[in-house]
């Protein structure tokens, strides 16, 4: 698509540069531009055309603390510094080059962007976008700046792949294809090569061989990524806004490359452990009775749960923030008796508000003009659930203060999470015109800005307000909000679905890029629904969809109303068996995966990462998207087709071992392995520290009695981890314990190390162990496990055995 719209391309020609305080400016016939390092290892570049932009605010960038940068121009070309990195511009035409030391050595290449060239005078993607689509020109006004349309240009080269995007149909590898960056709502359920979907995140991993680096874009305006489609010698990367601003993010590996994207873009706030629980939900539960049920039914066939979902089916006349007063008409009640089996009531949140004289949120929003308006002034009127529906403008403080406010009548009744979704925002019709799939013209208001400009961080404006609102009306616990849409940013607020998918298995697969896809962007927490949304489940597809959802950070069951039921036990045995043993293997996870969370939150990295992330190097690795890496130390291959009795596994170099059997494997190989229903391939790598404990009902508290650390000694017989613990929600502090060992065949010596807070636990050991253990006689043998057992009492342990 945007290979088609360059019409008279301008190409970006600059004739003079200068050093400021904030950094090197450019100055041109046409454009002008400025270069800033706003943060250790990333370099901003900031073209624009009319004055008023050279001093663009970003909706999403975190300030960080500005980089010295110096210049040294040679023949045309200046050679910006900053640190350790080096950014390369040609003045005339425009160009950027990025690489060389900061990736590895010089030598190495590293990762280049080579004839990256602005080009201006773009013909609007919007109206024609617009027009295609027949709407009326009540809409005449699309929303475009004068003069708008910039692309970035980059030269390709066969050694480049492109990862991130967010969450979006096809392989990791993203090269081959035009992408669009809008917020969309498909017809469910999306196709399998359908683009855009729900989330829009205009940033790229980019791999040059082994090397990485990142590119943001950070213009909130529609823009398309054309990434070499059909062999293309070149890929354009274009905005419909008046600016071109974009931040090149040095590696050299996929770690480095998030560290410094969440830096500047935000991460997400430690979410409540049980929000890492299992979920069930479904469209169609219709009345608070069923709504027990349910929960009672998980705990008489001892399935743990933690949280059930109310969807649309909850509110009077799909009205959000009501709760229909025959069939929910004591929600408190409903949340006070849910509470008390530990089960979270989490609530559905819709956008659009019912048009109906007398419903407040409506009353109030019209009243204080707080709605989105039609570009001739009245305010936009669509239909949605509940039948005719405005808007509100979250882009206005006052707007999401008045939208927090709303949430008391759930957070009063002891909701405990917020689901936000048709946050698109999506429309079924705009003033009497189909827009299913659409959403709202261009050219609707938002106070001063144009839909288009803002339309994609709808979601992160609502989901902010909701996220604000949990932390406000519910001190001392931590805020859980889920949200459909989103735009960078998102994760600092909300945990992110992929929408609806369907129950194939054609979408159990699709699930793992897409959410490598969102995990690679800086979206943390991330899930599909397991079982599938649209079109029936089955008890094998079930299965194996939840063996897989044990290991998505976001693990929850759900689905459309006219379909078939699929809880745990809704296709009879064996099936719940096998999904009961997968939901009790996630809670037998849950101190690795509150770890990854921690890890997620400080450092930006996803619990949910691709082969490539661990493996940067191992060429093996990079086109994996059927197996991955949950956190640093688990290898996950699930099963993926129907009746499928085995599959290949690649395991990197160095040893695995196999999670159930203990059996060892040499890696730097392709391995085949039995797919038995009841179980899912795991392998944990050498070396590492695995924290464990015993399945539950529900999540209680993340200090864990008894913390189980599974020891896999590497080649030298080292191993060590950490664990991350704290009270599971709240803001009291939490501490990380280093866990660092030696196993080898004289025994094993261990040490446990929670700097200045005193852990009272039980610690259970479990290795494969060459022999007995001497002298002691708190130990077992299981099925080939070694388990010890010690008590930790202060803020250190240490265990010395002898085999
Ligand atoms: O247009 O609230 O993706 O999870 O069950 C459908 C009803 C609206 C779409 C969500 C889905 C949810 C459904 N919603």
């Amino acid at each position: 698509m945007a290979g088609q719209v360059i019409e008279a391309p301008v190409v970006a020609r600059f004739e003079a540069w200068r050093v400021t305080d904030t950094g090197v400016e450019l100055r041109g016939p046409r454009f002008q531009g400025r270069i800033e390092a706003p943060a250790e290892g990333v370099f901003r570049v900031l073209l624009w055309h009319r004055p008023q932009d050279a001093e663009k605010h970003s909706w999403v960038v975190h300030a960080g603390t500005p980089q010295p940068l110096t210049a040294n121009a040679e023949s045309g070309t200046l050679e910006l510094r900053s640190g350790a990195h080096t950014l390369r511009l040609d003045l005339d035409p425009f160009a950027v080059e990025f690489g060389g030391a900061e990736f590895g050595g010089a030598e190495s290449g590293g990762v280049r962007l080579p004839g990256a060239a602005l080009t201006g005078g773009l013909a609007s993607h919007l109206t024609r976008w617009w027009e295609e689509n027949e709407l009326p020109e009540v809409f005449a006004d699309d929303g475009r700046p004068a003069g708008s349309g910039l692309a970035l240009r980059l030269a390709e080269s066969d050694a480049r792949a492109y990862y991130g995007l967010g969450g979006r149909t096809g392989w990791l590898d993203r090269r081959g294809r035009d992408y669009t960056v809008w917020t969309t709502d498909p017809a469910p359920p999306f196709s399998h090569d359908q683009d855009p979907l729900y989330q829009a995140h205009p940033f790229l991993l980019i791999r040059e061989a082994g090397r990485f680096c990142g590119l943001y874009l950070d213009e909130t305006w529609r823009s398309t990524f054309s990434l070499a489609p059909a062999g293309a010698e070149e890929s354009l990367i274009a905005t419909d806004g008046p600016t071109l601003d974009f931040y090149l993010i040095a590696g050299p590996d996929p770690q480095k490359v998030l560290q410094r994207y969440s830096a500047l873009v935000g991460r997400p706030p430690m979410p409540p452990l049980w929000a890492l629980g299992y979920h069930q939900c479904r469209w169609g539960y219709a009345d608070a009775a069923t709504v027990r049920d349910v929960a009672a039914e998980h705990r008489r066939r001892d399935i743990p749960l933690d949280a059930i979902w109310l969807d649309i089916d909850h509110m009077e006349r799909y009205k959000s923030f009501t709760f229909d007063p025959y069939r929910f008409h004591d929600p408190a009640g409903l949340a006070g008796d849910l509470a008390a089996q530990g089960v979270q009531l989490v609530a559905i949140v819709d956008p659009g508000l019912r048009a109906e004289p007398g419903y407040r949120a409506y009353d109030e929003a019209l009243a204080k003009d707080y709605l989105i308006r039609v570009p001739r002034g009245d305010v936009l009127r669509g239909t949605s659930w509940p039948g005719e529906s405005v808007w509100p403008d979250f882009t206005r403080a006052e707007v999401r203060n008045w939208w927090s406010g709303l949430h008391r009548s759930l957070t009063d009744a002891g909701v405990a999470g917020i689901w936000n979704d048709m946050n698109e925002p999506s429309t079924f019709s705009v003033m009497g015109h189909t827009t299913y799939g659409k959403g709202m013209p261009p050219g609707a208001r938002h106070a001063a800005h144009a839909h288009a400009e803002v339309h994609n961080l709808y979601a992160v404006l609502e989901c902010r307000a909701a996220f604000e609102a949990l932390t406000a009306q519910r001190p001392g616990r931590r805020p859980f909000v889920l949200t459909r849409a989103g735009f960078p940013g998102i994760q600092r607020y909300a945990w992110v679905w992929t929408g609806d998918n369907s129950s194939s298995w054609q979408h159990l697969e699709e699930s793992i890029p897409m959410l490598l896809g969102l995990s690679l962007s800086g979206v943390a927490f991330v899930g599909a629904d397991i079982g599938g949304f649209s079109g029936d489940s089955n008890g094998e597809l079930l299965t194996r969809w939840t063996w897989l959802g044990a290991c998505y950070p976001f693990m929850r069951n759900h689905s459309e109303c006219d379909s078939l039921a699929q809880e745990a036990w809704a296709f009879g045995e064996p099936w719940t068996g096998y999904v009961r043993a997968a939901v009790q293997l996630r809670y037998r996870l849950l101190p690795y995966l509150y770890s990854l969370a921690r890890e997620a939150v400080e450092d930006g990295a996803p619990p949910l990462r691709p082969m490539l992330f661990e493996f940067p190097d191992d060429a093996s690795a990079w086109p994996l998207a059927d197996q991955f890496m949950l956190g640093a130390a688990l290898l996950v291959a699930p099963a993926l087709r129907p009746r499928q009795q085995a599959r290949a596994v690649y395991l990197p170099a160095g040893r695995w071992q196999d999670f159930w059997s203990g059996e060892l494997h040499e890696g730097g190989r392709w391995i085949v392995v039995p797919t038995p229903l009841d179980g899912l391939s795991l392998f944990v790598r050498a070396g590492s520290v695995l924290a464990l404990t015993e399945p539950a009902p529900h999540t209680a508290t993340a200090r864990w009695a008894p913390l189980v650390l599974r020891l896999l000694p590497d080649a030298a017989g080292r191993v060590s981890g950490r664990v991350w613990e704290d009270a599971g929600d709240g803001d009291a502090p939490g501490a990380w314990t280093q866990v660092q060992g030696q196993v080898d065949a004289a025994g094993l010596r261990l040490r446990l190390e929670t700097p200045a807070l005193s852990m009272a636990r039980e610690v259970v050991l479990e290795l494969r162990a060459p022999g007995p253990v001497r002298g002691a006689d708190d130990w077992t043998v299981d099925a080939g496990w070694l388990r010890l057992r010690r008590q930790q009492d202060t803020d250190r342990l240490a265990i010395d055995v002898a085999f």
